[in-house]
């Protein structure tokens, strides 16, 4: 007899907010609290190491069913092909709707995590190049192959920097307007808020700036007002459309 496999229908990214919260705690019931207060201004929550060592595989599932927005895991897969399907396969059978992973592997470990994703209907954020400041040594002079190579192989998008808008604006270019960017490093890693969306980012990633305040929501709430404001004062770029590349 076949056994009908159960395949999870994982939520798609929609950029409305664009902003995606990093809930970097380790403590569930912390990240239930704050995942329910910032829910309405913020697109997608992602997690990471922090709390899935701390709580286990099963807090992705337990957030999830707290709120509406896509969960992203930031695993920043990065082994050999076998594991990784591995590893893709286990986060998303505990509920993750998206995954980041390294470029810098190459394109047969990326290639396998597409094609796992692709099976759940989930997203794929390659990274291309990181935010801090370690990212210059090895990363940025291989960053625009890897975007390139993300782009080729179908993946949902990629992560650029947000404290380097300009390199943002350049990732653009490379990947056209087919993929996503997210952009780490707003708030604490000193980028502006709205920088790298106006340099043609989909998304900023947030965390401490909004986790560590003292009031969560009223935080993402200002920057979600900071943010409006900061597009359409440039540009009246459609916050509930797509992003619209040609700002700037
Ligand atoms: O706003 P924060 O600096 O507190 O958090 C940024 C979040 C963290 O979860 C970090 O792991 O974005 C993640 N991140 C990623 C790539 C990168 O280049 N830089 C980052 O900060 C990812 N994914």
């Amino acid at each position: 007899m076949t056994q009908t496999v159960r395949v999870p229908k994982a939520r798609q990214l929609v950029p409305r907010t664009r902003v995606i919260h990093a809930l970097d705690v380790e403590d569930l019931d912390k990240a239930l609290t704050i995942a329910n207060a910032i829910e309405p201004y913020v697109d997608s929550i992602k997690l990471s190491y922090p709390l899935i060592l701390a709580e286990g595989p099963q807090a992705i599932g337990a957030i999830k069913e707290a709120v509406k927005v896509p969960i992203l895991t930031c695993f920043k897969v990065a082994d050999i092909p076998e594991i990784s399907h591995r590893i893709m396969k286990a986060t998303l059978d505990a509920g993750a709707d998206g995954v980041t992973l390294h470029g810098f592997v190459g394109r047969d470990t990326v290639r396998e995590c597409i094609k796992v994703a692709n099976e759940y209907n989930a997203q794929t954020l390659v990274i291309a190049e990181m935010s801090h400041p370690g990212a210059e040594e090895f990363m940025q002079p291989v960053g625009e192959k890897i975007a390139e190579m993300a782009k080729n192989l179908g993946a949902t998008g990629i992560v650029a920097p947000a404290t380097r808008p300009q390199r943002v604006k350049r990732y653009r270019e490379i990947i056209g307007r087919e993929r996503i960017i997210a952009a780490p490093g707003v708030g604490s890693q000193g980028g502006h808020v709205g920088d790298a969306i106006l340099m043609g980012a989909d998304y900023e990633i947030i965390g401490r700036s909004i986790y560590q305040a003292k009031d969560p929501a009223e935080t993402a709430k200002q920057i979600q007002h900071q943010l409006r404001s900061r597009l359409e004062g440039k540009r009246p770029i459609p916050l509930i459309q797509y992003a619209r590349h040609d700002a700037v």
